[in-house]
């Protein structure tokens, strides 16, 4: 085994346990390291240094990535699954905030409008006891399930898959299609992967379901959500709001998005807490640790 410097990250020694079955690993092999924001495409995979085994991504999305290719050059995947909870949180803070028109009600104080008009700002819609759909059911649909049991929030989920027994665990039943799903629900939260299969998912057709004066958040990905027909939705119904943390294009905002009052607009920041980003360290360096001594990353990304 390596001989491991001692890491402390905010003051919190991160210990590696040491393993048996060590590997061979040749000399000089390299990790790429990635976050969300930078792309590796089949071309820029095939361009990296023979001597790369590992491509650690900070994050648990691997969009940015293309995994074929990677998986073509004999280079191996590590992600760091521990922004659940905080990705959570944040979802319900655009829940809330679309819901009850937190961003609108701040500008309208800020401009001083409020105290020259002394005029009421825009009613909002109220949270709890409504419906919740979830589009997607793993980690962090289900951690927002359980906070909206707090809410008494009846929720739906829509998945490739069925899960019975979690969808029994965390209180939400399954709907058969994303239509069902936009026709039964008051706020539609999204939270499955971006892949080729789920680009532009919601679209006109899925927008067109939803329920008058719907609410749709996004803390996934950008590209699952048709922007055009997210504002179309917005500027002549049925939708009322929307709260998104992610873009098609980020860090570039789709012009028409940045003109509505009725959409809360965050920097994709799901993941970003002190506390999940330090989790983010520690589960990247032992995916380093990990891969280095048994010459496979702790938390492997499938990539074919
Ligand atoms: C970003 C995220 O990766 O985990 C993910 O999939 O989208 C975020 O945590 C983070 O901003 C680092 O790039």
């Amino acid at each position: 085994a390596l001989p491991l410097p001692r890491i402390e990250v905010n003051g919190q020694v991160i210990e590696f346990k040491p393993v048996s079955d060590v590997a061979e690993i040749p000399a000089g092999t390299q990790v790429h390291c990635t976050t969300s924001l930078d792309r590796l495409s089949a071309k820029d995979i095939a361009g990296l240094p023979d001597s790369v085994g590992l491509i650690a991504n900070i994050g648990v999305g691997v969009d940015n990535i293309d995994l074929c290719a990677a998986s073509e050059c004999g280079i191996l995947v590590s992600n760091t699954p521990v922004v659940t909870e905080d990705t959570a949180d944040l979802a319900f803070a655009l829940i809330l905030a679309g819901s009850r028109r937190v961003g609108e009600g701040e500008r309208f104080l800020r401009s001083g409008s409020w105290a020259a008009t002394s005029t009421s700002p825009p009613l909002g819609m109220r949270v709890h006891g409504k419906t919740l759909g979830l589009v997607g059911f793993g980690a962090i649909a289900q951690a927002v399930a359980r906070r909206a049991k707090g809410f008494g929030m009846p929720v739906r989920y829509w998945n490739r898959t069925s899960r019975p027994e979690v969808g029994r665990a965390v209180g939400a039943t399954q709907v058969e299609t994303l239509a069902e799903l936009f026709a039964t629900c008051d706020i539609v939260s999204v939270h499955t992967a971006l892949t080729p299969q789920t680009k532009n998912l919601i679209g006109a057709a899925e927008l067109a379901a939803a329920r008058p004066n719907a609410v749709l958040v996004n803390t996934a990905r950008g590209g699952i959500v048709d922007e055009a027909a997210l504002c179309d939705a917005l500027e002549n119904g049925p939708l009322a709001a929307a709260g998104l943390d992610v873009f098609e294009g980020e860090p570039n905002i789709y012009p028409r998005l940045l003109e509505r009052e009725n959409v809360v607009l965050t920097p994709h920041i799901g993941s970003a807490t002190g506390e999940c980003r330090a989790d983010m360290v520690r589960r990247l360096l032992a995916n380093l640790v990990s891969f280095f001594e048994t010459g496979r990353p702790s938390d492997p990304v499938e990539t074919a």
